[in-house]
């Protein structure tokens, strides 16, 4: 038979060392992971009330499992102890006991019930209607990209979601393309919303619109990105949710509703002229130039922080790395290439001053 008892003992102790270091470290890394600031994406971190209850029904679910099995180990540990094979006693067999049947029914019933009544409360409340007050936003998803429209507000945007703290915001989910007409194609793929800090996923689908809603309770720059395959560039389909004071959020829709002032620099009048004839302006759309609808809105492509989903900074460099040659940054990019290889480097850049100076 096997070790003798210090060898066991020893065995016994090592090993649970090495399970606390284990999930020791593993807690410490996740934790300091966690306090990167906001520039992660973690379900741990609720920063929204919907997000907070879902939050709080795994954290109670986390408990309850942990007690099964904390509670099942001990038992099955102190049994193997008490009962073992030992010189002198007999194996008996034993035959239903009610009392113990009925007490191993009832303690799971119990537990699924204490499980159950917080998640439903939880799926009722963020499956219900949104609270009338709340930010209407249209998200339609495009490969690869997040356009946001507010319609009472008559802003389009892409990639930035603004939005104000503590009111409840209402995004309906559309995949396709608007019409000059104001008509809506469903001319794309299934996508998925998903700002973990924020709430929970949502699939954008194509035909089918969808609702989404809840109330941010803090400030500040919320990742998301498109959670549904949705063909080669999925992984670089990103965007961010920018939740500011009531004051900041305001002053940045009163800077969208207006046009930007015509370019007097003679460069960035240069890269104007440059944007409609590299044939810019049938995609995309700069309030006051052009009306395109196949790409992002351009009117403030300067102060986005990233370009093309979330994938590259906004900085001159990337965005002309990006205008000359998009399918090199992004497989399968709808924006086509070479549309600038015409074009000197002189007038590359006035178009890139230009882009950027809308801010
Ligand atoms: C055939 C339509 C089309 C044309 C023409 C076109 N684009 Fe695009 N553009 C797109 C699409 C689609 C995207 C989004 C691609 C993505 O992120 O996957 C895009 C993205 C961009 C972006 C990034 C915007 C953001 O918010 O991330 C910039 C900048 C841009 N285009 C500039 C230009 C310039 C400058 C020209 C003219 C030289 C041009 N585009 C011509 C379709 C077009
Ligand atoms: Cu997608």
């Amino acid at each position: 038979m096997g070790r003798s008892g210090p060898g066991r003992i020893i065995a016994l102790v090592v090993s649970l060392g090495i399970t606390l270091a284990v999930s020791g470290l593993l807690y410490y890394w996740f934790r300091e992971a966690a306090f990167l600031g906001n520039d992660y994406q973690s379900t741990f971190e609720p920063a929204s009330e919907n997000a907070e209850k879902v939050h709080s029904v795994y954290v109670l679910v986390f408990w309850l499992a942990g007690a099964v099995f904390v509670g099942v180990m001990a038992l099955t540990l102190a049994f193997s102890l008490m009962f073992r094979e030992q010189e002198g006693a007999e194996a008996v067999q034993t035959h239903g006991n009610s009392r113990l049947e009925i007490l191993w029914t009832f303690i799971p019933v119990v537990i699924v019930v204490a499980m159950a009544v917080p998640t439903f409360d939880a799926i009722v409340q963020i499956e219900g209607d949104a609270p009338d007050n709340a930010l209407e936003v249209t998200v339609v998803g495009h490969q690869w990209w997040f356009e946001f429209r507010y319609g009472d507000e008559g802003i389009v945007t892409a990639t930035d979601l603004h939005i104000p703290v503590d009111r409840a915001v209402h995004l309906s989910l559309l995949s396709g393309n608007y019409q000059a007409d104001g008509s809506f194609i469903d001319n794309d793929v299934i996508h998925s919303f998903w700002v973990p800090r924020l709430m929970g996923k949502k699939d954008i689908m194509p035909g089918h619109e969808n609702h989404l809603w809840f109330t941010p309770t803090e400030t500040g720059t919320f990742l998301g990105q498109c959670a549904e395959f949705c063909g080669l560039s999925h992984a670089k389909m990103r965007f961010r949710v920018i939740v500011q004071t009531q004051e900041d959020y305001d002053a940045w829709v009163a800077q969208q509703q207006t046009n930007p002032a015509d370019p007097t620099d003679e460069q960035l009048l240069a890269g104007q002229q440059a944007f409609s004839s590299a044939g810019c302006i049938g995609c995309h759309t700069i309030n006051g130039v052009s009306q395109g609808l196949v790409g992002p809105n351009l009117t403030y492509v300067g102060e986005r922080s990233t370009l093309a989903g979330g994938w590259l900074d906004n900085t001159p460099a990337q965005m002309e790395a990006w205008i000359r040659k998009p399918s090199s940054v992004k497989p399968g990019s709808h924006m086509p290439d070479g549309l600038v290889d015409n074009l000197s480097q002189d007038q590359v850049d006035a178009l890139v001053a230009y882009l950027q100076s809308l801010r």
